[in-house]
């Protein structure tokens, strides 16, 4: 957050009253923006799952918690799903809710967005739009807001970061007002407008905007229990539809609310936020209408034109939803012809949302004789530029003046690209044969039906041409590379990976280049297990029909970070539970490293990442690390280990048991603990002390699991090599506050549990039903 403030008295908009509400200069993102209307606001709780580019907000919120600058309580869904849920249930429970997400995420949770419209509970949601995967793209355009177009969510747009700040209070008072009771999006631009800093204006004291927000009014709650009531009954025609209504009323009293409310808003302001924005449109013949940020390009477009004489103007709605129908009639009354943008296009439909709103909403107007061009611009965080508005603009006047429109529908900025040209290509793809060279023998011993391993002597490993080619973009020291190498070293023969979203994934390919030289598929990482168990399936399937050789001889890897395995858990679990033939190797850096170190359920208590600060009132995570393995094994899978990059021989050992595994039996998974120098605040070369310590304090306990039957495979108290857990948190940046004095206590909990955990897993290696 910054800290350059200016104290200002409020600037009076001329001609409007404005209440004496103290404001002041700020220097800020929207994001940033967004997390301070949350803390003013006061929200009761946040529910929330990181993804660019709105995660920093609740790292914003999570910073300023451990400072004790707010109240309000952050709960880390497992996934934006969950944080979905998590926000119904808390929005039910009575208080005021916050979420933000973006892209992927937004669709993630879609399917809770009617959920909770349908039953008329209000939240707010803060979108920072971003491009809809696939292929991934993590940069701003308006495909993801789109598809909550028909959720019954209020969607207000804020082009800038004051609007960002502004809107959120008008989306509480709005949602919550008793006409309209329902859940209220605010949809803010990716990076153009979530990252980019303005000067902004926000009230030196919150308790004006609270008072201007009042109590939550109460509906009724699940947690008022002398007046039981069920909340989501099972409904089908004819009642459903009576449902449907109210909903549809409810949007159209939001029709009316918004202005009173932004009217209100405005009046303790000075700022001005009309349903449909309209820029020099008093005496306009030409106008481009546009969503967000890139309305600002085409005013300061329009000034130009202006000045040559061009009667031209720029509209742009603060509101989406309702929809500002009839205001676009009157603004486009007079106006000859029109030029609409949208970030994002409803394909087949000829125009995106926005155009065929647009169009919808004039063509009950029969005096109106608007020429409309449709223009999908600005799609993958592709900038819009002051030609790009010119272009708008020419391309309208020249309909208007030829009254005809020769392309309705068209993308604009997209390039046919050289059919001539070739990326640089990079290695060749690598052969089986090539990489196959028999570093391990496995075999099963009949007596005890366990695998044993031979191995060539280590030196030889390096001899093994690698599967990823070097360039890849990873940090120094990075250790999922590493563990990869590690693993591709034992792995015979063609092997198809799937890699989860995550570091791995993000570093290893950017269009047009691919470090991977084997078959490689992406799958968001809510989603990889099942989509790897669908190839797995079609193999086998394809081979028994005779459409593939029957020699066909394939190893299924999907590789995911700690993350995944907590968004993509369920599809993991099924895929478990179906036991089909593959591998997943969780690469375990104790948090969304990809996305700025957030907190994952695999980051251990007391550890600082961006959504578990640490400051004057928080010590870091506040629960312990999940323990996936232990889940695994649970799935009763024939295989199941534990390993680390620091102890190679072990690793290797246990991926090639995973190899015969995965091809004879089902289902194996592996945890690998793997460094992150850059989250883990070390050194780039303390991969080997920081990972040793980890092991040798018993947190990170070296083991198999085979048909059931635990194996420790490395015992530090054996050996007598046992480290008290302190000895492994003070090697690194992310921990060395736990050993100052006041967090004696955590360090205390954290030992306790890892003693726990360990004498559990050597009970299991001792006893043989265990
Ligand atoms: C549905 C969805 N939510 C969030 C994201 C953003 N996201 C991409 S990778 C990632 C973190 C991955 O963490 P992990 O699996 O541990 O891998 P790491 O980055 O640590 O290597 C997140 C939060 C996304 N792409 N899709
Ligand atoms: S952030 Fe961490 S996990 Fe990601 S590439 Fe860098 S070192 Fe590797
Ligand atoms: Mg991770």
């Amino acid at each position: 957050m910054s800290t350059r403030s200016l104290t200002t008295p409020l600037r009076a908009a001329s001609a409007r009253r404005v209440d004496a509400v103290q404001q002041k200069l700020e220097f800020m993102s929207g994001n940033e923006a967004a997390a301070l209307a949350a803390r003013d606001i006061g929200f009761h709780l946040m529910g929330y799952f990181p993804i660019t580019p709105s995660t920093e907000v609740a790292e914003n919120l999570s910073k300023m918690q451990a400072e004790g600058a707010h109240e309000i309580v952050m709960v880390a869904g497992d996934g934006e799903h969950g944080a979905a849920g998590i926000c119904y249930g808390a929005a039910l429970g009575g208080g005021r809710v916050l979420n933000a997400t973006s892209s992927q995420g937004l669709l993630f949770a879609l399917e809770q967005l009617p959920v909770q419209a349908g039953t008329r509970v209000p939240m707010v949601l803060n979108i920072a739009a971003r491009t809809v995967s696939g292929p991934l793209d993590i940069r701003g355009d308006h495909s993801d807001i789109y598809y909550a177009l028909n959720t019954g969510w209020i969607m207000l747009c804020a082009r800038d970061p004051q609007a960002v700040y502004d809107l959120n209070f008008a989306a509480v008072k709005i949602g919550e007002h008793r006409d309209v009771r329902l859940p209220v999006i605010v949809a803010y631009d990716g990076f153009f407008t979530s990252h980019q800093k303005r000067r902004i204006q926000v009230f030196d004291d919150p308790a004006a905007i609270r008072e201007f927000l009042g109590e939550r009014p109460q509906f009724p709650t699940p947690l008022d229990t002398a007046h039981p009531a069920t909340f989501g009954p099972y409904m089908n025609d004819p009642d459903l539809i009576n449902n449907k209504v109210q909903l549809s009323q409810a949007m159209e009293a939001a029709r009316r609310v918004i202005p009173e409310v932004l009217t209100e808003l405005g009046r303790m302001t000075g700022r001005a936020y009309p349903m449909l924005d309209a820029y020099r449109m008093d005496d306009a013949e030409i106008a481009t209408v546009l969503v967000n940020s890139a309305a600002e390009t085409a005013k300061e477009t329009a000034d130009q034109m202006r000045a040559q004489g061009a009667k031209v103007g720029v509209l742009s709605p603060n509101v989406l939803r309702p929809f500002p129908a009839e205001e676009f009639r009157r603004a486009l009354k007079r106006v000859r012809a029109a030029t609409i943008g949208d970030r994002a296009d409803s394909y087949g439909a000829g125009g995106g949302n926005l155009s065929l709103e647009v169009r919808a909403a004039i063509q009950i107007d029969p005096d109106n004789d608007t020429r409309v061009l449709s223009r999908i611009y600005g799609l993958g965080g592709k900038d819009f530029y002051a030609a790009d508005a010119k272009e708008f603009f020419e391309q309208a006047l020249a309909a208007a003046q030829s009254g005809r429109v020769t392309t309705a529908f068209a993308y604009h900025g997209a390039t046919p690209g050289r059919p001539d040209s070739r990326p640089p290509t990079g290695l060749p793809p690598i052969t089986a044969a090539e990489v196959s060279r028999g570093m391990a023998q496995v075999h099963r011993n009949e007596a005890t039906g366990r695998l044993e391993v031979e191995f060539q002597p280590l030196w030889k490993m390096t001899e093994v041409p690698n599967r990823i080619g070097p360039g890849h973009g990873a940090c120094p020291g990075c250790g999922a590379f590493p563990t990869l190498h590690q693993v591709y070293n034992v792995l015979e023969g063609d092997i198809v990976v799937l890699f989860q979203t995550g570091c791995a994934m993000v570093v290893t390919t950017g269009y047009p280049s691919t470090a991977h030289r084997i078959n490689y598929i992406h799958n968001l990482f809510q989603n990889g297990a099942a989509t790897l168990s669908g190839l797995v399936e079609m193999c086998h399937e394809r081979v028994r029909r005779g459409e593939l050789p029957a020699s066909t001889d394939i190893t299924f890897v999907m590789v995911s970070g700690d993350g995944g395995m907590d968004i993509g858990m369920g599809p993991a679990i099924g895929t478990a539970n179906r036991n089909h033939r593959m591998m997943i190797l969780e690469y375990d850096n104790q948090g969304y490293m990809n996305t700025g170190a957030q907190l994952s359920y695999s980051t251990p208590f007391g550890h600082r990442t961006s959504t578990s600060e640490v400051g004057r009132l928080l010590p870091g995570k506040r629960y312990h690390h999940k323990d996936t393995a232990q889940i695994f094994a649970a799935c009763h899978l024939p295989f199941v280990f534990t390993a680390s990059e620091g102890y190679p021989e072990d690793l290797m050992r246990k991926v090639a048991k995973a190899q015969w595994y995965a091809k004879n039996e089902g289902l194996v998974y592996g945890k690998i603990l793997s460094c992150c120098p850059l989250n883990w605040r070390t050194t780039d070369d303390a991969a080997q002390p920081v990972l040793q310590a980890a092991i040798d304090s018993c947190f990170f306990p070296l083991y198999e699991i085979e048909h059931g039957h635990t194996t420790v495979t490395y015992d530090p108290d054996a050996i007598g090599r046992r480290l008290p857990v302190s000895d492994w948190l003070k090697l690194m940046g992310k921990t060395r506050h736990l050993l100052q004095p006041a967090n004696a206590e955590i360090v205390h909990g954290i030992q306790a549990e890892t003693d726990r955990r360990w004498a559990r897993i050597k009970a299991m290696h001792e006893h043989p039903l265990l």
